[in-house]
Parts: structure tokens; C-alpha cells; sequence
């Protein structure tokens, strides 16, 4: 899987420089293509549809080249599946066929594809065609890391995080695999801004979310800010004798900080923590609903005396 539609993939997979997938099962013509593209990005050819997809779990690529004719899964099929999944659906596609006619073009247009190649082709054409693309993407994943990142701390934020969520409740009842969130709310928050200021306040919060990064290290996990001081994490396919464990650790990292607060407890910045797992043979549930189930054991450990998990 690539890290989910998440966040990592989103922001670190932004770091991703130029990917593009070849599939062609003639391979003078993959190798060809291959020639031409290694000018201007990473390249990886395939001779299959289905190789296709394989690839793109386990990579992130920025366009995809699919010959029409292909023995198995064809190029117009690797499209549509490529076009249909939140995880690659943002990714070009390029059709590249010598089967000329409106209707196989307008078919492949309607499918998602962003572009189509006649073969036989001019080389530098193509590498015109194929560079346009990847200037596009990497302007769109600019604008996707800004969409989904919170301005102040740089980790995901609630837009991002309310997607991720929806993406890997639907996967978790769809591959019968636990699901667990955490959410985050820093302690007497109100008083350290009275007391030290709203920009120590913010300086704060930064340092919360730098020491919670800590703790969401898979792929696929997520951390983000969902609201003025509360954070929350997303855990793909982690139970919840994991999610204990984890909590401690993110409980651990933010008392590591040590910062001082005059009316915090035992004069420390403490957070409160509420945590639910789907354990994976549950009914279907959306993304809003863990949460609210989340949000609930938040408010107990408030009850609790705050400084303490319920999960
Ligand atoms: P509790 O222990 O019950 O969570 O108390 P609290 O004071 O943390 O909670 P409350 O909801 O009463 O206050 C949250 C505070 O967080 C109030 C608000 O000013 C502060 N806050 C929210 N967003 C920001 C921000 O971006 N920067 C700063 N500095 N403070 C913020
Ligand atoms: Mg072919
Ligand atoms: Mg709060
Ligand atoms: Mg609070
Ligand atoms: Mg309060």
C-alpha cells in the first residue's frame, strides 16, 4: 500500500522528484520510451496493466504511460482502475497507442486520462508532453501539501485529516484490519496563553507537534492539528494493545519537553489523550463516528483529572 491517502503521502511523498511508470508489453517500445524519459525523470517500465497497479502500491509516480494493447489488463482498464482509487487518482495518464480513431481517443479522455500519444511518435514530442505533465504535477502537489498542512505547526491539518480518516475507516472494513485513532488536547491550555502570551502559546503548540511526529512513524500513520490545541493520529492496522503502548509514548514525548506552565500540572505543559480502535470485525463506520467515539473518551480523561489517557 503507499502510505494510504494520508498525509505522508501526500506531503513527504511530495518530496518525490518526477516518477513516471511505463507499461508496455512491447519492450523496444519500453525500453524506448524508457530512453527518452530518463532525460527529464526516475523512470520505471512494465510490461503489463497489472504491473501497472503493483507498482503504484508500493511507488508514488507523477504520470503514467499505458500502451492500449496489453496480453491481461489493458491500458484503458489500468486507467480506469488507476483513476478510480483515491490513492493514484490524482496521478496523469497518458495513453499511448497506434490504434488512431475519435472514439478510442474520446473513450480514453473520458476514463480519466489526461493525454494520448500516437505511436509512432516523435521522440521530442513526447518528452515536451510528458515534461508539461510533470510541471503540472508538481504544481498540484504544491498546492495539495498547502491544502492539507496546518500553517503553524507544518503537520497535517483537519482538512487532511477528516479525508485520511473517511480513506482508512472504508479500507479497514474492506481488508478486515484494525483501525485506531488517537486524539490530542493540551491541558489548561487558556491559562498558559493568559499567563505567557499567545505567541509563547503558539511556540508551544509547535514543540507539541514536533514531539507527536514522534510517534506516528509507519507508513500510513498520521498525525495532524485539528483544532487550536488538539491534535489526533490515525493508525492504520494497529490494535489496541498497540494503541496502548502508543499512547504512553506520545504521553512520554510531550512530558520530555518539559515545558514549564505556572498553572499546568505539577508545573508542566500535560496533554489529556482519548483513543478507540475498530478492531476489524466491526460494521462499517465512518470516519466521523470513531471520532466522536474518540472525542467522548477524550472528555472522560478530561473528567479524570486531565494528564492521563482513556482508551
Ligand atoms: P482543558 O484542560 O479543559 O483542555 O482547558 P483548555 O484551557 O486547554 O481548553 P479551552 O478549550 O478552554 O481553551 C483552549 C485554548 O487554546 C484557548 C485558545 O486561546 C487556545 N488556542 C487555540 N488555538 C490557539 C493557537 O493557535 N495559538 C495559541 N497560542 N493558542 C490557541
Ligand atoms: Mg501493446
Ligand atoms: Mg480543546
Ligand atoms: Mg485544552
Ligand atoms: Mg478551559
Amino acid at each position: 500500500m503507499s502510505t494510504g491517502s494520508d498525509f505522508p503521502n501526500l506531503v513527504s511523498g511530495s518530496n518525490q522528484q518526477n516518477k513516471v511508470l511505463v507499461a508496455d508489453d512491447d519492450p523496444m517500445m519500453g525500453e524506448f520510451l524508457g530512453a527518452i524519459l530518463e532525460q527529464i525523470a526516475d523512470v520505471t517500465v512494465v510490461s503489463s496493466g497489472e504491473a501497472a497497479l503493483k507498482a503504484l502500491e508500493t511507488d508514488a509516480y507523477d504520470v503514467v504511460l499505458l500502451d492500449v494493447e496489453m496480453p491481461g489488463m489493458g491500458g484503458l482498464e489500468a486507467c480506469k482502475a488507476i483513476k478510480s482509487s483515491p490513492d493514484t487518482s490524482h496521478i496523469s495518464v497518458i495513453i499511448v497507442t497506434a490504434r488512431i480513431g475519435d472514439k478510442m481517443e474520446v473513450d480514453a479522455l473520458d476514463l480519466g486520462a489526461t493525454d494520448f500519444i500516437v505511436k509512432p511518435f516523435v521522440a521530442k514530442i513526447v518528452l515536451a508532453r510528458v515534461r508539461n505533465h510533470l510541471i503540472m504535477q508538481a504544481q498540484a502537489r504544491q498546492l495539495r501539501l498547502l491544502s492539507m498542512s496546518d500553517g503553524l505547526t507544518g503537520i497535517a491539518n483537519r482538512r487532511c485529516f477528516d479525508q485520511t480518516l473517511e480513506n482508512e475507516c472504508s479500507r479497514a472494513a474492506r481488508t478486515n484490519t484494525p483501525l485506531s485513532l488517537l486524539l490530542i488536547d493540551v491541558d489548561r491550555f487558556k491559562q498558559y496563553n493568559d499567563h505567557y502570551g499567545h505567541s509563547q502559546g503558539d511556540e508551544c503548540l509547535k514543540k507539541i507537534a514536533k514531539a507527536l511526529t514522534l510517534s506516528a512513524r509507519r507508513a500510513g500513520d498520521l498525525v495532524a492539528r485539528v483544532g487550536g490545541e488538539e491534535f489526533a493520529f490515525i493508525f492504520p492496522n494497529t490494535d489496541k494493545d498497540s494503541l496502548i503502548a502508543i499512547a504512553q509514548s506520545v504521553s512520554m514525548h510531550v512530558s520530555e519537553l518539559a515545558l514549564s506552565h505556572i498553572d499546568g500540572i505539577d508545573g508542566k505543559v500535560t496533554i489529556s489523550i482519548g483513543g478507540t480502535t475498530l478492531d476489524g470485525t466491526n460494521q462499517p463506520i465512518s470516519g466521523s463516528a470513531i471520532y466522536m467515539k474518540a472525542d467522548e473518551l477524550l472528555y472522560k480523561a478530561k473528567e479524570a483529572g486531565r494528564n492521563c489517557a482513556v482508551i
